[in-house]
């Protein structure tokens, strides 16, 4: 349509006119229009459609009937090939596009046109009858010529007639400058502290010298008053920041606020509820990622959903999975256990830390002075095994046992005991798309060591966990782990491909001489025998300093051993060291929460936020946790407690990291079924859904077009695209799980 790109390239004259005021020295590449024909004045070439599609010229715009009935969002598109991307390259991608009738979702994507089809920016607005314009905002992740700028329109059940106009696609246009809303600044847990707990808060000022605080009940009395204390800059934000301690105030209330420097801070509570529904919470989470299994409206309400990957079609798997081409000639029945994450992959290495952490929060409970084992219990979790007399946590880590259990190759074959490494989708699939949607050929990959230890270890602490509800279970298990372990000595260096990661993630990891350590930990406390006691002792992991700043997760198990040795009674000789090196630990993490003026255990090197950060402070918490469940000192048991502030918002962003906890909270997190915010039909994650948080790498395209640049803590967005800081995962809501679990003991 004429009309309107006149407005565009008014735009686009603007802005170069902008560009021409900048300084000597600041050049920008120029503006150019990578799509050809975006308007449709007369023609409709050269973009393409799928068979199914018919489209035309209509009104100066290109129109399509899109048929109903797809599975998959591009089973029905149009789009243009060729087009050249150039890598850090901001682009500014345009459209006008209408739906009729009214409420169908369109996936706009720039990609690559060919295999493996990776998406660089998607988009999925729900369409208007009337039409709306759209503008986005990416940086290209890759130099290439084979772009593609695609209008993916299938999957709906009904036909619908879409339209669109004005495509662009322009290169070499400024970056979008990104401002997080955060709120006030005053910074809060905003969920709650617990009355006897310590109460810390952030003020970001830019004051120097210390300022009054008030602290607010509902109607707006002072209950409490005092100072702040100015903390200069704080590196983790870039921010000039003071903390707040008002611990001293320990009265049981609703919608607190606390008042500085003029500004008011999000409600929050004096009281422990939040942590006992934490602990179920972050545990419920586990079923509605159930794979192989229909999850039930009734004890999930919004979260129902047809069983996923059980052969049914279009799903092809998981009951006769093959393996990649050449890696091996017999298929495993693999039905079952967790999702991982946002995607339809099953890794045994994530799943097994998952297994672990959810393990030892039971554990824990069973050997601690504050260990409530009964809140944990049967029939706490609505699960479709409550009332089977076994306490509910059991039963869902079970679910992945089982899994786990069928990943190990069996007796006759080729490496038989080890455990392949992961299954998963031949190729990446788009977004929204749930489980029993899946089209893809799922694969066995390689069996790897690592994979191989992550069973032994769980299948061995199993063994002595579920010995007393299924005593046949328990000896299946600690075969397994026998098996996998004599495997593991067999193939000591078997590892992943770090290029395998073509349709699931990766999970690379060329050292296990982690998970060694921790196999023969567990094996040990579940068998007492010598083997694993040497192993144990003779491993240079046993007496390393292993508690370091990035703390413990899937690729560095070490810790899961160390902390299972000192918490689990045993008799391994020189077990008081060890428990005295997990002190050690928390101190060291103790000392950095104190000198954090957000009040965080947590300060990885040169400032660099990891993948999956918020859990890697919580895991930092559990080591300090541990200290208390070792010593009883008080100061480990505060530091462990005002670890959840950072979570739950007292923070750069000023949110809370759980779902459906806290005013300002994450929700939108990376899925393809909890995709609320790419279909309205589709709920958001369940409440007690950790996000990864910031992560100051920024692999994904969406995050990369808004966070350039970023300082540690703000390397975080709550977009659904946002697939390396604002993904959730089994192993990041375990660690959730074990500290909600902790606190709420506390109380
Ligand atoms: O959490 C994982 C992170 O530590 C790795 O660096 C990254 C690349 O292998 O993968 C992350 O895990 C993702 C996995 O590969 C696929 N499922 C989603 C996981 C969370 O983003």
């Amino acid at each position: 349509m004429k009309r309107r790109r006149t407005t565009l390239l008014t735009v686009t004259a603007l802005l170069a006119a902008a560009l021409t005021a900048l300084p000597a020295g600041s050049a920008q590449a120029e503006e150019v229009e990578q799509v050809k024909n975006g308007t449709f004045d007369t023609t409709t070439a050269p973009w393409w459609a799928t068979s199914n599609v018919t489209a035309g010229l209509s009104d100066g715009r290109l129109c399509a009937d899109i048929p109903g009935g797809t599975a998959n969002r591009w089973d029905a598109a149009v789009g243009q090939n060729d087009i050249t991307l150039v890598k850090g390259e901001s682009y500014r991608f345009g459209f006008t596009a209408s739906g009729a009738p009214e409420g169908n979702v369109l996936r706009a994507i720039v990609g690559l046109s060919v295999a493996p089809y990776d998406t660089y920016f998607e988009v999925s607005p729900q369409l208007s009858v009337s039409g709306n314009a759209y503008t986005y905002t990416f940086t290209s992740p890759v130099d290439t010529t084979q772009g593609q700028v695609g209008f993916q329109l299938g999957g709906g059940a009904d036909p619908f007639r879409f339209c669109m106009d004005d495509v662009s696609l322009l290169g070499g246009v400024p970056p979008e400058v990104y401002e997080p809303d955060t709120g006030p600044r005053v910074r809060v847990n905003q969920v709650a502290y617990l009355p006897a707990g310590p109460k810390n808060a952030t003020l970001v000022t830019d004051a120097t010298e210390k300022l009054p605080w008030q602290l607010k009940n509902a109607s707006g009395a002072v209950v409490a008053h005092g100072q702040t204390v100015p903390r200069g800059l704080d590196a983790s934000s870039g921010q000039n920041v003071h903390s707040i301690d008002f611990g001293a105030y320990r009265k049981r209330a609703k919608d607190l606020t606390l008042v500085a420097d003029g500004e008011t801070s999000r409600p929050f509570d004096i009281d422990p509820a939040a942590y006992e529904q934490l602990r179920l919470d972050s545990l419920k989470y586990y079923y509605t990622q159930r794979s192989g299994l229909e999850i039930r409206e009734d004890l999930r309400p919004g979260y129902g959903r047809p069983a996923g990957h059980l052969n049914v079609a279009p799903n092809r798997g998981d009951k006769d999975v093959p393996c990649q081409p050449g890696v091996c000639d017999y298929t495993l029945d693999v039905t079952g256990g967790w999702y991982d994450a946002g995607d339809h992959g099953k890794y045994v290495v994530n799943g097994g830390i998952s297994t672990w952490e959810l393990l030892s929060t039971y554990e824990r409970s069973l050997h601690t002075r504050t260990g409530q084992s009964d809140k944990l219990g049967d029939g706490t979790l609505d699960l479709p095994e409550s009332g089977n007399k076994v306490p509910d946590v059991l039963d869902e880590v079970r679910w992945e046992l089982e899994f786990l259990l069928k990943m190990q190759v069996p007796d006759g074959q080729p490496l038989a005991g080890m455990a392949h490494h992961k299954i998963h989708d031949e190729q990446w699939t788009g977004l929204p798309l749930m489980p029993d949607a899946d089209p893809q050929k799922r694969e066995l990959h390689p069996p790897t060591t690592t994979a191989t230890l992550n069973l032994a270890a769980t299948a061995a602490q199993a063994a002595r966990l579920y010995k007393p509800y299924d005593r046949a279970f328990a000896a299946k298990t600690l075969a397994a782990a026998r098996t996998a372990w004599a495997a593991a000595l067999a193939h000591p260096d078997t590892y992943p491909d770090p290029n395998d990661g073509i349709g699931g993630g990766t999970y690379a990891d060329d050292n296990a001489t982690d998970e060694f350590y921790w196999a023969a930990a567990e094996l040990y406390l579940t068998t007492g025998e010598k083997e694993f006691a040497d192993h144990v002792l003779n491993s240079p992991v046993h007496t390393a300093d292993i508690l370091g700043s990035l703390g413990f997760d899937w690729a560095r198990t070490a810790a899961a051993g160390r902390l299972d040795l000192a918490l689990v009674p045993s008799k391994l000789p020189g077990r008081d060291k060890v428990r005295q090196s997990v002190i050690k630990g928390a101190d060291r993490y103790l000392a950095t929460l104190k000198a954090h003026p957000y009040g965080m255990p947590y300060a990885p090197d040169k400032n660099l936020y990891d993948w999956g950060s918020s859990h890697q402070v919580l895991n930092n918490a559990v080591v300090i946790a541990s200290a208390y469940d070792i010593s009883g000192a008080s100061k480990y048991r505060d530091g462990a407690i005002q670890s959840m502030d950072y979570v739950f918002g007292r923070n750069a962003l000023n949110m809370s990291y759980v779902t459906g906890y806290g005013e300002a909270n994450a929700h939108n997190q990376h899925s393809r079924w909890y995709a609320h915010q790419l279909d309205p039909d589709l709920p958001n994650p369940p409440r007690g859904t950790l996000a990864g948080g910031p992560n100051s790498s920024i692999q994904d395209p969406y995050a990369q077009s808004k966070l350039q640049g970023c300082v540690g803590q703000f390397c975080y967005i709550d977009d659904i695209q946002s697939w390396s800081t604002n993904e959730h995962t089994i192993n990041w809501n375990a660690a959730l799980a074990r500290m909600a679990s902790f606190v709420a003991d506390q109380t």
